[in-house]
């Protein structure tokens, strides 16, 4: 294993025990639409490992499959093929169902294990690549398919000294025959090795640990497919959940400021608040900003060039009144009609945190 992330720690980037990094959201401020590949958050369950890509191979295999293929015997193609086929942009989000963590013990003593990420474990890139269900078809997809499971080559995982074997998740045929990118660029260049070189899976909307990285195999299943990924992990337990936990697919709402952690402003003059709302259901359709420790919400202005999706950009006109420690929320409502509730579901691996965040402010 090499280490946990290749890139340069960058200035916009924190990083957290075992190598994962997270966005500090003053990274973004006045960016446009995408996060700089430099900046975008990484989440590692070990390290990114470096494929050579004259001997990766693409590998699938399964019932899924014309002639159910095995894995020693899988249909193969080559980055080389992969580049041949139709190419596709897309502007996505990826957002790890962990991100705002941090928030449940925060506002809602609600501890979990698991990375105590703020509001950065999300970013919007655009992608280019296969689409998912080219190379399916050109596998030789059958009606039978029921699941398809991407792996990568990043090493094994191991947790309580148990091998839990490559980082893998199945995702529903009709998913993958959806949307689903198989990427091989990230913001006009070749992916880098933190993001998963040579291809990974973008599934926009799900959590983010459906985007599997380093995609070496892809199992196509006539029968259901189970993973730890699916069974012990990236699901809600705990009370209130179903017996057995309630499966994990699409994230849910979240706003974000702009702003350093604590941020200082100065008073007495009108400061030009800009943050950024999404949803893994969709556009997001309304932005509320609160300033004072009441309700005095007012909606923000949204940005009208955020039509590609991913995330809305917003501001919102703030004139402090003195200085002091001041509190900033915002709440956004997506197309679906959800919305950020005053405290987040809470689950025992303290995923998919939605609840308003109090971002605290000093001024001066
Ligand atoms: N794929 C592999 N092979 N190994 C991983 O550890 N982490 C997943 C997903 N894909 C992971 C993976 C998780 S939990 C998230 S949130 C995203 O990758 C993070 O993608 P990024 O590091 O490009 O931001
Ligand atoms: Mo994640």
């Amino acid at each position: 294993a090499g280490a946990a992330i290749v890139k340069p720690l960058h200035p916009g980037l924190l990083t957290y025990r075992d190598g994962n990094a997270e966005m500090r959201w003053e990274a973004m401020a006045g960016q446009g639409h995408v996060v700089p590949t430099d900046r975008f958050f990484v989440r590692n369950h070990t390290s990114s490992p470096q494929v050579d890509v004259d001997t990766w191979r693409l590998r699938l295999f399964g019932t899924g499959l014309r002639n159910s293929p095995t894995r020693d015997d899988a249909v193969e193609f080559d980055y080389d093929d992969l580049r041949a086929m139709p190419a596709e942009e897309t502007t996505a989000l990826l957002e790890c169902a962990g991100n705002g963590r941090l928030h449940f013990a925060s506002q809602q003593a609600h501890e979990t294990p698991g990375v105590a990420w703020g509001l950065g474990a999300v970013g919007v890139a655009r992608w280019r690549g296969v689409r998912l269900s080219t190379v399916l078809h050109h596998a030789g997809l059958t009606d039978a398919a029921v699941d398809v499971q991407p792996e990568g080559l990043d090493p094994d995982y191991v947790t309580g000294g148990v091998n839990l074997g490559r980082v893998r998740r199945p995702l529903p045929i009709g998913k993958a025959l959806d949307d689903v990118l198989l990427a091989y660029e990230m913001n006009g260049r070749t992916l880098p090795a933190d993001h998963g070189f040579p291809v990974r899976l973008v599934v926009p909307g799900w959590v983010g640990v459906a985007s599997i990285k380093w995609v070496g195999f892809v199992e196509v299943s006539a029968t259901a497919l189970f993973s730890p990924w699916n069974t012990l992990f990236y699901r809600m337990f705990g009370p209130g959940h179903p017996a057995g936990g309630g499966l994990l697919t699409t994230q849910t709402v979240k706003s974000a400021f702009e702003l350093p952690w604590n941020a200082r402003l100065p008073a007495g003059v009108d400061v030009l608040l800009r943050g950024r709302s999404w949803s893994g259901n969709g556009p997001i359709r309304s932005v509320e900003v609160s300033t004072g420790d009441r309700d005095d919400w007012r909606p923000a202005t949204l940005e009208r060039h955020d039509e590609g999706g991913a995330w809305q950009r917003w501001t919102a006109v703030w004139r402090p009144p003195g200085p002091g420690r001041w509190t900033l929320r915002a709440r956004a409502t997506d197309v679906t009609g959800a919305g950020q509730p005053e405290h987040a579901r809470p689950n025992d691996l303290g995923y998919v945190f939605d609840g308003i965040v109090r971002h605290p402010v000093t001024v001066d």
